[in-house]
């Protein structure tokens, strides 16, 4: 075993307070088109408030990114990115102690984020790029390794599998053991089977059922099914808004199954599921 559920994860630059279960990572995209979020919170005050609002709602990290991920998505120059979300961070920075986890698969931007003060790395390609594994191994810090079939750009034309949960998972311990082997200690090592990164919505429910079997490699698992279209395909809720029960149902599910972080929106609603979860598994 890697890690524990019940412990308090420290590194340079923050720490993480486990015992009490599975914590919540806010949302803050800081782009023109997220699928869920995109638009709102461009201008950096409005980012900021809301950053700080998902703090007061019970939010333990802010994960703060300047490119959309959403199926179709087209890659954003890193200065781009670096324009949107570096005075973000550094204004969150000043005003709270959360960590702050940057969203990208550009070893500039993760760079220049951890330079403005996040201390947290979110590759949704799971360090396909060393110079990203290298950089996370100096700084010593936390990173999301998560699983994608394809690229944004064409993750949803025809995903499939044989087995979907065999391989995603053997993808993240083969990516987080060569993190392992670069110098990330496996503490620091958190997986994310991807949901909604190419994925049907029968994949995405095999692996949420499943996901105890991620849970039970050891390292930390991250899961982000926060308003994500599969959760309309099963309720027939069009507008990502309107899901928030069905991505309740979920979030109670991951910390069931010993998860350690979900990646959500609705913090507050997601907070008081998580409450409900730990009051009952510590009964
Ligand atoms: N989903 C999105 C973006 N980044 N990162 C991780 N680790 N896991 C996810 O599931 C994930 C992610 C897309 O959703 P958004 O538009 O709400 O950010």
């Amino acid at each position: 075993m890697k890690a524990t559920s019940d412990d308090v994860l420290r590194w340079p630059g923050g720490a993480l307070d486990f015992s009490g279960g599975c914590l919540i990572m806010g949302v803050l995209n800081v782009t023109p088109d997220s699928f869920s979020d995109g638009g709102q919170f461009l201008d950096i005050d409005r980012a900021v408030a809301h950053g700080l609002e998902m703090v007061c709602e019970g939010a333990a990290i802010i994960d703060i990114g300047g490119e959309s991920t959403r199926p179709g998505a087209a890659s954003v120059p890193a200065a781009e990115q670096i324009r949107r979300v570096v005075p973000v961070i550094e204004s969150l920075r000043r005003q709270t102690e959360a960590p702050i986890s940057i969203d990208t698969c550009d070893t500039e931007v993760a760079a220049a984020a951890l330079a403005a003060g996040a201390c947290i790395v979110n590759d949704i390609t799971a360090l396909a790029d060393d110079d990203m594994a290298r950089l996370a191994a100096e700084a010593q810090v936390p990173v999301t390794l998560m699983h994608m079939q394809g690229t944004p750009r064409t993750m949803q034309a025809d995903p499939h599998y044989g087995d979907v949960v065999g391989e995603v998972l053997d993808f993240l311990v083969g990516r987080a053991r060569r993190a392992e082997s670069i110098g990330i200690a496996g503490e620091r090592i958190w997986i994310d089977p991807g949901i909604g990164f190419g994925k049907t919505p029968k994949h995405n429910l095999l692996l949420l059922k499943h996901i105890g079997r991620f849970a039970a490699t050891g390292y930390r698992v991250l899961v982000g099914p926060s308003r994500k279209r599969f959760i309309g395909a099963v309720t027939g809720r069009e507008r990502p808004a309107d899901r928030v029960f069905g991505t309740a149902a979920t979030v109670a599910l991951c910390a069931m199954a010993g998860v350690s972080i979900v990646r959500v929106h609705d913090v507050a609603a997601m907070q008081d599921v998580l409450k409900v979860v730990r009051a009952v598994r510590e009964c």
